[in-house]
């Protein structure tokens, strides 16, 4: 078995982060729309909160944020001329579009691409799918530069294989890693893979939309080359879905050999469980800590996003710690959940609240920020080196992010055309400092 570690690679957040109320089902994103955001400090919590994880000794890296506005997106809706022409006609005629072109939702890396660590692959490298996330428009038009970033960090072909984005039809809509949970003995050792879908394909649903298909999720474990008795697939509860979980990863995390989740995240729960436990035989006990609905009620969980929390295992610590925002410290349900959790001597040990509210108010959590990806020694050292971060790196990024992002941005900010000069001139500064000028 190989030594590996697993790697977070948050999504540091780019200067138009705005308020676009742009996500079907994400209710703090409806709740939130119009508001003023605060891109400069949005920018500063994510890096401290990667400084958090650098400070546990843990790997951490950096995925910088994509090109905004999406001039392509622009384009393709029938905008020309020159790019301050392009923003002020997408501004009279198109606004929504030039807010999906605008968005920064980059910034959740869960949501960048599937990960198979080469513990669970048949040729034994780590496969990488970026998704298509074709369910919304804003994030539909991350994967093309999704794809060439993973491609620039893993370019080495022998140990990495980066998959571009599934058809972007309906029956493929695929939304990464959120819905995605990998179980294991340890990192390295080969793993169960949790695909969590919310639709079949033809399957037409009222009310929020699913973003997952068992197709996309199905795809993926094939090309990924899994092997079938260590793959789950498991249907997410539709009620989860209509009560704001857009996402699993708002009602489930897992690590390790531990399953955290809310009594209602699955449609069957105890199939689930059962299909888990039978993928891991022989590999190791499945850990299921499932918090009751009497205990946290699922609109608690979702406003708290207790579950959208990262599940780690930290040098010196004998029990898992789960990094969550501190909405859930401020939420009474969870919150005592959280004291008693700890207490009662399971696989959690330990609860830790980290500020990512600017983020939050968009409905992404700790886990949203992050791609977590298992690496061994030499796929570490093969990977591009420049955004695996120290405390001097995050000190230089978030000195860039000081002088280069605005302090508030309002909506109406978006229809200036001297603010696509700001972004890019910030995006270039990150480029620079990460050695990723490529990406220009
Ligand atoms: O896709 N919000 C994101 C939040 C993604 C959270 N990711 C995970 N759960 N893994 C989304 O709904 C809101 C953007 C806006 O409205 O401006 C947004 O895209």
């Amino acid at each position: 078995m190989n030594v590996a570690t697993e790697v977070n690679f948050d999504g540091l957040i780019g200067p138009s982060h705005n308020y676009g109320g742009l996500s079907d089902g994400n209710l703090a994103s409806a709740r939130n729309a119009g508001d003023v955001s605060n891109p400069r400090e949005a920018a500063v919590q994510g890096l401290e909160k990667m400084r958090t994880l650098v400070r546990a000794g843990l790997v951490q890296g950096v995925l910088p944020p994509l090109a905004r506005p999406n001039f392509d997106l622009l384009v393709a809706a029938g905008f020309a001329g020159s790019d301050a022409d392009i923003i002020d006609a997408a501004a009279r005629s198109a606004p929504r579009v030039l807010k999906a072109a605008w968005s920064a939702s980059s910034m959740w890396t869960a949501n960048a691409a599937t990960v198979s660590p080469s513990a669970d692959t048949a040729d034994g490298r780590l496969h990488f799918t970026a998704a298509n996330l074709s369910t919304m428009l804003h994030r539909s038009i991350e994967h093309p530069d999704t794809t060439a970033t993973l491609v620039s960090l893993f370019a080495d072909e022998e140990r990495f294989a980066v998959h571009g984005a599934l058809p972007a039809h309906a029956d493929f809509a695929d939304e990464g890693a959120a819905n995605h949970v990998r179980l294991a003995a340890e990192h390295g050792a080969p793993g169960v893979e949790l695909f969590v879908f919310g639709r079949d394909i033809g399957e037409t649903l009222a009310g929020f939309p699913a973003r997952q298909t068992r197709l996309a999720s199905e795809s993926i474990a094939r090309a990924h080359g899994l092997s079938a008795p260590r793959v789950v697939f498991a249907r997410q509860a539709r009620r989860a879905i209509e009560a704001g979980a857009f996402h699993n990863d708002v009602v489930c995390v897992g690590a390790l050999d531990t399953l955290f989740f809310h009594e209602h995240a699955f449609e069957n729960t105890a199939a689930t469980l059962e299909a888990l436990r039978h993928a891991a035989e022989g590999r190791f006990e499945l850990k299921p800590v499932m918090v009751p609905d009497a205990e946290v009620p699922l609109a608690d969980a979702i406003s708290s996003y207790l579950f959208n929390s990262q599940l780690l295992q930290l040098p010196g610590e004998d029990r898992l710690v789960l990094i969550a925002p501190t909405e859930t410290r401020d939420t009474p349900s969870a919150h005592a959940y959280c004291e008693r959790l700890v207490l009662a001597n399971g696989p959690i040990g330990r609860v830790q609240y980290v500020d990512v509210r600017q983020s939050m108010r968009n409905g992404g959590g700790p886990a949203c920020l992050r791609l977590r990806v298992v690496m061994t020694e030499a796929e570490i050292a093969a990977c591009h080196a420049g955004v695996l971060l120290d405390e001097e790196l995050i000190d230089e990024l978030q000195a860039s992010v000081r002088a280069t992002y605005r302090d508030r941005l309002s909506p109406a900010d978006l229809a200036d055309p001297a603010f696509a000069d700001e972004c890019r001139l910030a995006r270039e500064a990150i480029l620079e400092i990460l050695d990723l000028e490529s990406l220009l």
